[in-house]
């Protein structure tokens, strides 16, 4: 079957090797099935037709004989269907499990409710980014709670389980922007745990990307260093900039406010107070909100820290 990328009415575009067995045995099942449902009712409709109650036909005589031919022609066709079945999806089944030697790595860590790629030189993206043509096997971790690693157009899914690693892998054949969905129910921002792949053109320019990904710190100054970092690791996903609060307290206003906790204590929000909200959010959880933020002790770094917090302190007004 020749690889096709264009979308069907069934499938999204075809972008990976794997996506070759998975479609084959998709549309053989889908034909299967829609030819059989063709036979039987088709046969279905003509007999309920034929021997209605009213009818005149000639009854035939209930007889318990068998009929080889008969038996033959039920049993060996659905058989040799489903060891085709079997055996082309073993087949890929294996193939999927077994990234092969000369793989690409990439770090995946899934928490609620975004997604962090680690990449080889210690650039962290909110994004996938991959070379062109090239096998990547993704080595996938969870902060929290079950996740799922699902890219319908490279037609793979692998859950990613708190407290050990599982991986997954693929080859793009196909350059472009192609969408992650987390594709298990993990709480109430499950649906906008949201991110892209994107296939590079060339080797080339994901090396351009990602050495221009990977000092930040170094080329911008440290509020708008602050402000990609408060983006690319999802905070805008639960703290507005406008004012609005949402699943936590908007960033706008809130720097040198004194905030009240759950606990009945109060504190300024100073240098400190981020620094603690940010590694270890459940010290102090700020009254009305549930302690769902998660920690990013090791997914930032203290100078990463200090940018966001030279960021927050520009919204003061
Ligand atoms: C899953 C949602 C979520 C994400 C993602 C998240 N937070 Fe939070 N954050 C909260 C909630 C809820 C609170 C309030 C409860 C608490 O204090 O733990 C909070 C509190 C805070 C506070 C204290 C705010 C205040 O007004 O007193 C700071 C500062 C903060 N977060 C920074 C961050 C930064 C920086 C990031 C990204 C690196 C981030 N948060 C990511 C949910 C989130
Ligand atoms: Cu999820």
């Amino acid at each position: 079957m020749s690889m096709t990328s264009d979308p069907t009415f069934w499938m999204p575009s075809a972008a990976a090797t794997q996506a070759e067995v998975v479609d084959l045995l998709y549309y053989f099942l889908y034909y299967v099935s829609v030819g059989s449902f063709v036979v039987i009712m088709s046969a279905l409709m003509y007999f309920v037709y034929r021997y209605r109650a009213k009818s005149k036909g000639e009854r035939a005589v209930s007889a318990g004989g068998h009929n080889t031919l008969l038996e033959i022609g039920w049993t060996l066709p659905p058989a040799i269907v489903s060891v085709f079945v079997f055996v082309v999806g073993a087949k890929g089944y294996i193939d999927m499990k077994s990234p092969p030697a000369d793989s690409m790595e990439i770090g995946v860590t899934a928490y609620k409710w975004a997604w962090q790629f680690s990449y080889p030189n210690g650039h962290r993206d909110p994004n996938l980014h991959v070379p062109p043509n090239r096998p990547v096997r993704l080595v996938m971790s969870s902060d929290d709670v079950l996740h799922s690693f699902f890219v319908p157009s490279f037609r793979i899914k692998q859950d990613i389980v708190p407290g050990r690693y599982t991986e997954v892998w693929f080859h793009a054949v196909e350059s472009g922007e192609f969408q992650i969905f987390c594709t298990e129910y993990c709480g109430t921002k499950h649906s906008e745990m949201l991110a892209k792949v994107t296939v590079h053109e060339s080797d080339e320019s994901y090396q351009k990307w990602l050495e221009s990904q990977g000092d930040i710190l170094d080329r911008l100054p440290p509020e708008q260093a602050g402000e990609q970092l408060v983006a690319s690791n999802g905070c805008t996903a639960c703290h507005s900039l406008n004012g609005t609060n949402g699943v936590g307290p908007s960033f706008k206003g809130a720097w040198g406010q004194e905030r009240a906790f759950v606990d009945g204590n109060t504190a300024l929000m100073d240098e400190n107070y981020v620094r603690n909200s940010i590694i270890n959010p459940a010290g102090q959880v700020v009254k009305g909100y549930a302690p769902v933020m998660p920690t990013f002790q090791g997914k930032l770094k203290d100078r990463e820290i200090d940018a966001i917090i030279a960021y927050l302190k520009t919204l003061k007004e």
